[in-house]
Order: structure tokens, then sequence, then C-alpha cells
């Protein structure tokens, strides 16, 4: 806050507007009013201003308007400004992270939003992957974050993360981890959108699209393809946890080697899964299940679902080593 009242005042002095909220002035430098390609005019200006500083100090949430990867100066005053003021997506989701309530954070449209910060292992979202551990909307827009290949795209620690119309691509933790686009302890909630492209590697690492861990995750409207891990779950794993899928379509997403289980999704230990009115069709596992494969305590539950053409030595299309798993009603027995 301080930084802004002071840029602010600098920009009193500069010949700016200024205006008074709350007692506190906040000011528009009069170089901001004059750069009219990336403010547009004075109102577009004060659109960013209402978005970003007013909406944040009252809750209304930030409207990202930068495609730099760039970190938030002073995480925690509510105003979403890096260096050079504007607000990029990492840091909105900085800015969330340390509010009480939900926090909207909308994308420019069609957009592009590569991650340039390299940095894995940091949990506050200010290098590597976007750490969600508020509560917070991502309205995509039909806008696309690109990890990069530096690390995963989101990792949800605990928080809420909701996202809606985006695609979600490049996402490659370091060798080992879970989880390529999406990891979540938390709660996930993915609604037509779209994760392709990410890749887990090394012993272990599952969930080339979603790494469900413990957590609650939902998608809806949305499709997963050609993500891939080396452990389980090409599109998602489930590792425990609740995991809701409708109209949902898993293509292409693919597993191997070690051991190769599950190539569209696999659940690991005591999970329930649901799977409605979806698509699994031509994922590949290069050991057990190509489409669906389900443990000896998951609880696995098919409905109005068409899954075709996936491939595995063992169950090419779902592979069950002895938990509950039902498609329409009708018990899947153990894969022998
Ligand atoms: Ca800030
Ligand atoms: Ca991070």
């Amino acid at each position: 806050m301080r930084t802004s009242v002071t840029r602010g005042l600098a920009g009193l002095l500069a010949g700016g507007l200024a205006m008074t909220m709350s007692g506190t002035a906040i000011a528009a430098p009069a170089s901001q009013l004059s750069t009219a390609t990336n403010t547009g005019t004075t109102s577009g200006f004060f659109d960013r201003l209402l978005d970003n500083t007013l909406g944040g100090l009252l809750g209304g949430g930030y409207r990202v308007n930068t495609t730099s990867d760039s970190a938030d100066v002073r995480p925690g005053d509510r105003i979403c400004a890096d260096a050079s003021g504007r607000c990029s997506l990492r840091a909105a989701v900085q800015e969330a992270n340390h509010r009480k309530g939900a926090t909207k954070i909308t994308l420019r449209a069609h957009t592009t939003y590569r991650l340039t910060i390299a940095g894995p292992g940091e949990d506050a979202a200010a290098t590597g992957d976007l750490d969600v551990i508020g509560r917070l909307s991502i309205r995509g827009n039909d806008a696309r974050v690109d990890a990069g290949g530096l690390d995963r795209a989101f990792d949800v620690i605990g928080g809420r993360l909701d996202v809606d119309d985006l695609t979600v691509t490049g996402g490659t933790p370091p060798e080992g981890e879970s989880g390529g686009g999406f990891r979540s302890t938390g709660t996930l909630k993915i609604t037509d959108s779209v994760l392709h492209g990410n890749v887990v590697t090394g012993t272990g690492a599952s969930g080339g699209g979603v790494f469900n861990d413990q957590g609650v995750l939902k998608i809806e409207r949305s499709t997963l393809h050609d993500n891939a891990a080396t452990r389980a779950g090409g599109g998602i794993e489930a590792n425990a946890g609740d995991t809701r899928l409708k109209t949902v379509t898993l293509r292409a997403n693919r597993t191997g080697a070690a051991p190769g289980n599950g190539g569209g999704l696999h659940v690991t230990g005591a999970g329930t899964v649901t799977v409605h009115r979806s698509l699994v069709e031509g994922n590949t596992a290069a050991a057990e299940g190509g489409g669906l494969w389900n443990s000896a305590t998951g609880t696995m539950t098919v409905t109005s679902t068409r899954i075709t053409d996936n491939s595995a030595p063992k169950g090419p299309d779902v592979f069950n080593v002895g938990g509950t798993f039902t498609i329409d009603g009708e018990a899947v027995p153990p894969t022998t």
C-alpha cells in the first residue's frame, strides 16, 4: 500500500490524476495515462485501477492485463502489481493467496500466458508453478497457460482452485514429481477446459494431466489429451481422495513403463472415482488398463460413458485389481 501511495503522489506531482478511496489517495501517474497502447485511454487506466486496486481492496478480484510472467512487488497489499505496475497472472495468484475470501482472476480472451520464471520446489507462487494456498477462481475466456516445461502449471496446496474455459499445457515438474498440469491436495474444479501436452517423468511420477493427491477433484465439460506419466495415470492420477468426471474426454493419454498403468485414469488406494457421460478413447498404458485402472480398494463408478480403442497388454480398456468397479451398474470383475 505504501508503495502505491508513494507512486500515486509521484504521479500527482507529475501531473497525473488522483482519486480518493477510504481516505487513501490513489493517483494515476501521468506516464501511465499517456501510454495509450497498453492501457487504452484514461478511462482504460481507471478500468484497470478499478479492477486491480479497488477491485483488490474491495474484493472484486483481479483482471490480468499483461502476458508477462512477473511476480507481485508486494504480495499481501491487495494490489496486483508487478514492478511495472501491471497485473500478471502470477501476481494475481500471489495476491489471491493472501486473501481470506474467494478471489476471481479474469484473463484476457484468447491470450497465451507463458510461465517463464524458473524455480520449482517453491510454494508461494513466486517462482515455477503457480501455487494456490487461498481460494481462487480463474476465468480463462479461452486463454492458455503454457508452463513452458519449467515446472507444472498449478499446485493447489490445501486451497481451492476453480478453473474455467482455460487451456493448460507445457507442464513438466522436476523428475519424479507428480502432476504435470495440476497437482492438488485441496479442492480443484476444472470446467470447459483443455489439458494437453503435460508430462511427468521419472520413478513414481503420476498424473500427466492432473494429480489429485487425497483431495477433491471435479472436472466437467473438458478434454484431457496427449498427457503422459511414467508411473500411472497418463491423464489423471487419483491418489485416494474423491474424483468426479462429468462430460469429460480422456484421449490419447499414456503411461509407461514403470509400471505403466492407467493410460487415461488410475486410482491408487481407497479413492472414489465417478465417470459420467464421458469418453475414454485411444489412451495407452505400457502394462495394465489402457483406459481406466482401479485399485484393490478403489471404488470406480462409470455411467453412460464410451470406453473404446484404448490399448495395454492387460486390460486394454479397463483393468480392475479387485476394488469395487461398476460400468452402468455391471460389476467389472478383477482382471486376470
Ligand atoms: Ca501486491
Ligand atoms: Ca511455485
